[in-house]
């Protein structure tokens, strides 16, 4: 599959963009590990959230649905869930091997963990490390990369764990084979990076303690099944905020976004770059803190982002870059080398592209350096590659808007693993976008 981007084009009306995909994960986690029966609302039905589901369904757990965002979960218990009698594919998805990883070490059998190309050549030993203090034991390939061969024990250590990283999910790993350790696990992060864990743990019913940057858990306990109510995606709504922020005349609202502040990073990034965004109607669903966003057009600036919003705004770089390439002056991102071992080797693949499109945009070890066009420059057109990242293709897809002619995105079937309907959403707001 390809995507073709006619140049040219404003955003209009309103648009709610699909569930968050980190609390769809973690919706099915817990559900299933908890005592009684858990439903849930605006799951995510893209491939990386489905496959979590079926890891599940594969140790016996009943789940029914996704039916319209809907699935009901009949929890098994801490100890309820059964050896899968084959290895479990993840597909594409570092969040469903590195937080499972965690889970599955404390249960009683051994398993194992395989995904697709791109995430076979991702690190997990940022969780292995911690695990085998824990006592877990956890083979991986050559490099401590997928596939894992988890030998479960049943028993773990608690650990006092730092992070040499921030990672959300490290921290929800150790977190999660805390649970199946006798006493406190604590894990200590670098910079603060996104809270769902610990908040669904709470609305789970399991105490969490947190002080500054330290959170801490205390096992065994028990899960009790809750409703959870999944908003829309801060991560896909991230493309259309800075496609109506670069496009002319451009005036939507994105209903329902999750805004929980470890997420919001790209708010404040683009708010400093000179974007005209408003937080309306406020609320909190189910433990999470929820808004509609309204964007209008506005001529952005180039900046250093600060390093703290990094982790804040992880997987909204890629489109930020291409909100650079459109500002007035330079843009400088650092502290940004987390970006290198996401589904693509995110600095490179951005740099290559936007350099295609006639954009001077340096990679750096740890960001890049855009030298933006302005007001009234465009962008390039033509091919550029996604390198199979859900994240690149969505990103270039915006691009077109400020682009002199068309640009077409090779090997985008990855989209649907975070954003399924992207491409007739994006059309509903305003893209001249077809797949082929
Ligand atoms: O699940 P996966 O493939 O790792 O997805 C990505 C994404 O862009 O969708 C990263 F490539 O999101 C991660 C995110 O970067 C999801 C996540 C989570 O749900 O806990 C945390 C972040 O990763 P990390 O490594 O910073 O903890």
């Amino acid at each position: 599959m390809k995507f073709i981007v006619n140049n040219g084009g404003s955003l209009s009306g309103n648009i709610r963009v699909p569930g968050d995909k980190s609390i769809s994960h973690r919706s099915i986690m817990f559900g299933a590990l908890a005592e009684g029966v858990t439903r849930v609302t605006g799951f995510l039905e893209g491939e990386d959230s489905l496959n979590t589901m079926r890891v599940f369904q594969a140790m016996g757990v009943e789940i029914e649905g996704p039916e319209d965002g809907r699935v009901v979960i009949h929890g098994v218990g801490m100890r309820g869930l059964q050896a899968p009698g084959r290895a479990l594919d993840v597909g594409n998805s570092g969040t469903s091997m590195r937080l499972l990883a965690g889970l599955l070490a404390g249960q009683e059998f051994d398993v194992e963990l395989t995904g697709d190309n791109s995430l076979s050549k991702r690190p997990m030993k940022r969780v292995t490390e911690p695990l085998a203090r824990m006592g877990a034991k956890v083979d991986t390939a050559e490099g401590g990369r997928p596939p894992l061969r988890i030998h479960g024990s049943g028993a773990l250590q608690a650990i006092q764990y730092a992070m040499p990283m921030a990672s959300a999910q490290v921290k929800s790993c150790v977190l999660l084979a805390g649970m199946y350790a006798q006493g406190k696990t604590c894990v200590t992060e670098p910079a603060p990076t996104r809270d769902h864990t610990e908040r669904m743990l709470t609305a789970f019913g399991w105490p969490v303690e947190k002080n500054g940057d330290t959170v801490c858990i205390e096992g065994p306990a028990k899960l009790r099944a809750c409703d959870i109510d999944v908003p829309a995606d801060i991560s896909s709504a991230a493309f259309f905020m800075v496609a109506a922020s670069i496009a002319p005349d451009s005036d939507i609202t994105l209903e329902h976004v999750g805004v929980n502040p470890t997420r919001t990073g790209i708010i404040d990034i683009l708010q400093l770059m000179g974007a005209n965004l408003e937080l309306l109607n406020p609320r909190e669903v189910g433990g999470e803190p929820v808004a509609d966003i309204r964007v209008r057009s506005a001529q952005l600036k180039g900046i250093h982002v600060p390093e703290e919003l990094v982790p804040l705004a992880i997987d909204e770089f890629p489109v930020l870059f291409v909100a650079a390439a459109c500002a007035e002056g330079e843009t400088v991102v650092t502290g940004a080398e987390e970006l290198r071992v996401k589904e693509s080797d995110r600095i490179q693949v951005m740099a290559d592209g936007l350099q295609t499109l006639g954009v001077d945009a340096r990679p750096t070890a740890d960001g890049m350096v855009i030298q933006g066009l302005g007001a009234n420059g465009c962008l390039g057109s033509g091919g550029v590659l996604s390198h199979d990242d859900h994240r690149i293709a969505m990103a270039f897809s915006m691009a077109a808007l400020r682009a002199s002619g068309a640009i077409e995105i090779d090997d985008t079937d990855n989209v649907n693993t975070s954003f399924p309907g992207f491409v007739e959403l994006s059309q509903r707001a305003g893209l001249a976008i077809a797949q082929a």
